[in-house]
């Protein structure tokens, strides 16, 4: 980056603080990832000039002989990996590309069923704080008591309420979920069934976690999380997507352009490609498998120091904890957990009895450290280190007023972690984990 150190040095000195960030903290956030340098050299390339705006073949500027090829090139390895027969891989980003999926199958005002956000759905699934409940009819579903999507009740709810589709996609729900009963609801009630796969595209194409592809009409997925990409997104249309409407394909591709978007991202097409490349080798099967790996071995260690995962467990790459037997809100985990370098975040649980500016929970995954190359016997020094900040951060709820969330609170919890004696000799074993596994960026 020798001409952005030259002409920008603010700005060159922040990205190489969060360079250093990156490689001396353990990236526990289970949406994020570690893309390849080739991912990040292709993002960054001169591709950033280009307009592009239509689709392969079919432009509004002139100069597309290579960009074409470009995009030609990824949705070909979008279909061939994901098994699907039309793909879109212009969408920006998640919200975005769920957006645009409705808007290809639905009409303004008609139905949508999503898991509720507090749940462990996404804001887009219908969340009323999202404007997918402004232009759709929002119904949610929740999980049972155990933890588990109760499938009965959700047949129950799409009989009574007869949606246009039924939305199956979670961020922060660790169990398989089971797409055969999926679109058994979704037929029952002539409703299309949408697939939200980001957070588990990556495992589902490395065979470690079931793919939806034979059971959803129209499937959407981030590129930048286990699937390890850029920041982006794609809409895939299935068989049965063009069996239920021949014309699917073709409505993706006009509710994205021109009805949403503009100028496609050329750059991040070019680092999705490279990035499907990528998780098309052998060793991108053995990561995945080796993510959910870690998630279990991890849940076992924090289960046996007495934690309590919604669920029980995970089939995985994430965790959700509930933390009222440790008396603790999941802020202040949080926060503490980054002062000693494990970065994660607080998260509702399912019957969370705290408001959602002061969640019961955190959310952790393992994708992000598995690309380091760790492997079960580290998940051991994570779970003790997490054991022993919980234990010393332990009644800090107490003196907090969880009435609402304010500068002072955060001030009040940042003193409280300073403060505690045991974060030190934390830091330093985590740092040590880190040093062990530099970050290497090519796979
Ligand atoms: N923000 C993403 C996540 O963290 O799960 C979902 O969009």
């Amino acid at each position: 980056m020798k001409h952005l150190k030259k002409q920008d040095i603010k700005i060159y000195s922040l990205i190489k603080q969060e360079e250093n960030r990156q490689k001396n903290t353990l990236m526990m956030i289970p949406s994020e990832n570690m893309a390849s340098s080739a991912v990040e050299e292709a993002v960054g390339s001169s591709l950033e000039n280009k307009y592009a705006e239509g689709y392969p073949h079919k432009r509004y500027y002139q100069g597309q002989a290579n960009v074409d090829e470009i995009e030609i090139e990824a949705i070909e390895r979008a279909k061939s990996l994901f098994k699907v027969v039309h793909a879109n891989v212009q969408p920006y980003s998640g919200s975005p590309a769920n957006f645009e999926a409705y808007n290809a199958i639905l009409n303004p005002g008609d139905k949508i069923m999503g898991l509720s956000l507090s749940f462990g759905g996404h804001l887009t699934h219908g969340s009323t704080a999202s404007a997918t409940s402004k232009y759709f009819k929002s119904i949610q579903y929740e999980l049972g008591a155990d933890g588990y999507i109760d499938y009965k009740d959700l047949m129950r709810i799409a009989k009574k309420e007869k949606p246009r589709v039924i939305v199956a996609g979670t961020t922060a729900y660790p169990r398989i979920l089971e797409w055969k009963k999926f679109y058994e609801i979704a037929e029952a009630v002539g409703a299309y069934l949408l697939c939200d796969i980001s957070h588990i595209a990556g495992l589902i194409v490395g065979g470690a976690y079931p793919s939806p592809v034979n059971y959803s009409h129209i499937i959407t997925t981030t590129t930048h999380k286990t699937l390890r990409g850029p920041r982006g997104a794609m809409i895939l249309v299935t068989k049965k997507g063009i069996q239920k409407d021949p014309d699917l394909a073709k409505k993706v591709d006009k509710s994205v352009f021109p009805q949403l978007q503009g100028g496609p991202h050329i750059n991040t097409i070019a680092g999705i490609a490279v990035a499907l490349k990528e998780a098309s080798k052998p060793s991108f099967k053995k990561y995945a498998k080796q993510i959910i790996k870690n998630a279990k071995a991890l849940a076992k260690e924090l289960t046996k120091r007495k934690f309590d995962l919604i669920s029980g467990g995970t089939d995985s790459h994430l965790l959700l904890i509930d933390l009222r037997n440790k008396n603790i809100i999941g802020n202040t985990l949080a926060e503490g957990l980054e002062s000693i370098g494990i970065v994660t975040n607080y998260n509702s649980v399912p019957f969370d009895t705290n408001p959602p500016f002061y969640p019961s929970g955190i959310r952790l995954g393992t994708p992000g450290i598995t690309s380091r190359g760790m492997t079960d016997k580290d998940m051991i020094v994570i779970a003790s280190c997490m054991s022993d900040l919980s234990d010393a951060l332990a009644n800090t709820k107490i003196s907090l007023n969880l009435s609402s969330e304010d500068e002072k609170k955060r001030a009040e919890r940042k003193k409280i972690i300073d403060k505690t004696k045991i974060i030190p000799a934390l830091k330093k074993k985590i740092l040590l984990l880190c040093k062990k596994y530099p970050v290497k960026k090519s796979y």
